[in-house]
């Protein structure tokens, strides 16, 4: 049996490099993106962010993976998307991150960190009657509903446990499904994005779409009182507002790499209503437009 070779360096299996050195699955070069990033999930949403900015210097596409990056009002800026789920993010953020932090010639973390900024422009669904679909949700706080997170040694560093207990026992949550996972988004984000046009609240991140979000087809949920329960679960002022697919993993590789991150959805569903929104195009829309004043207006 062959013996495997452990270096400090981390190997070609480990940190994947196309022949030009381009990361594995974004298939960029560091200086193709900036340190402000957004992200969408939706690879067609990458256009219409970018059509914002008053210049498109750099464009990429692999799988999902849309890059753009540009400059607005006079900063440098990238739009990438990320695609659905919180695996997905697994992929985007480390790979980013990596672009930064990892010297690719020595295969090993630089000595000096870069941080980068992550704003979400994503889609939603409102757990809130008062939330109305074509709403503007910022997530306080992102509650994982699945597992990703768990896989990383120092997780427990970035999460909130009194809330976490305090959800478990709330929605009595099955732990067949996982230890529930939550963790601030930034304060300076929050503070700097959040007018009074806008709701805030903690954001739930479900591993699917359809049981996994209360949803219900052909097959059950194994809660079919989930939503209600995440409705009613309140900590300290918090309320959960709404549900989607990427903030809660955001939040915590965000956390454990050194970056700061926020995430903002277009409320398209109201859940307890059992309402779509007649124009989402038009939501996010309005969604980009107010992300964008606010991200160069350096208030
Ligand atoms: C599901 O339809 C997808 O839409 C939402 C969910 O989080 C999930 O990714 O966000 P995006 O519109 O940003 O993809």
């Amino acid at each position: 049996m062959r013996k495997a070779v452990k270096t400090k360096e981390m190997n070609n299996a480990e940190l994947i490099l196309s022949g030009e050195g381009r990361i594995y699955h974004l298939n960029i070069h560091a200086e193709d993106i900036a340190p402000t990033i957004l992200l969408v999930g939706d690879p067609q949403r990458v256009p219409v962010v970018s059509a914002h900015f008053d210049k498109v210097e750099f464009t990429a596409h692999k799988r999902e993976f849309v890059t753009h990056t540009g400059y607005l009002g006079g900063k440098r800026i990238s739009v990438v998307s990320t695609g659905i789920g919180p695996d997905n993010i697994d992929i985007v953020l480390n790979e980013l991150d990596a672009l930064f932090n990892i010297d690719f010639k020595q295969r090993a973390p630089k000595e000096v960190h870069t941080p980068l900024t992550f704003i979400r422009l994503g889609t939603s669904g409102s757990l809130q009657a008062d939330i109305p679909v074509d709403s503007i949700v910022l997530s306080a706080f992102g509650l994982g509903m699945d597992n990703m997170l768990h896989s990383y040694k120092d997780s427990p560093k970035v999460r909130e446990r009194a809330m976490e207990e305090a959800f478990i026992s709330h929605t009595q949550w099955l732990m067949d499904k996982g230890h529930p996972y939550i963790v601030k988004g930034s304060e300076a984000l929050l503070e700097k994005l959040y007018t009074p046009a806008v709701f805030k609240g903690i954001t739930g991140t479900a591993p699917g779409f359809y049981a996994p979000q209360g949803r219900k087809l052909r097959l059950a949920p194994q809660d079919e009182q989930l939503n209600e329960k995440l409705a009613s679960y309140t900590f300290e002022g918090h309320r959960i507002t709404n549900m989607e697919m990427e903030t809660a993993a955001i939040y915590g590789l965000s956390r454990l790499l050194g970056h700061q991150a926020l995430s903002m959805n277009a409320i398209i569903a109201n859940r307890p209503l059992g309402t779509f929104s007649a124009d989402p195009g038009k939501a996010v829309e309005k969604l980009i437009q107010y992300a964008l004043s606010i991200v160069t207006n350096d208030k």
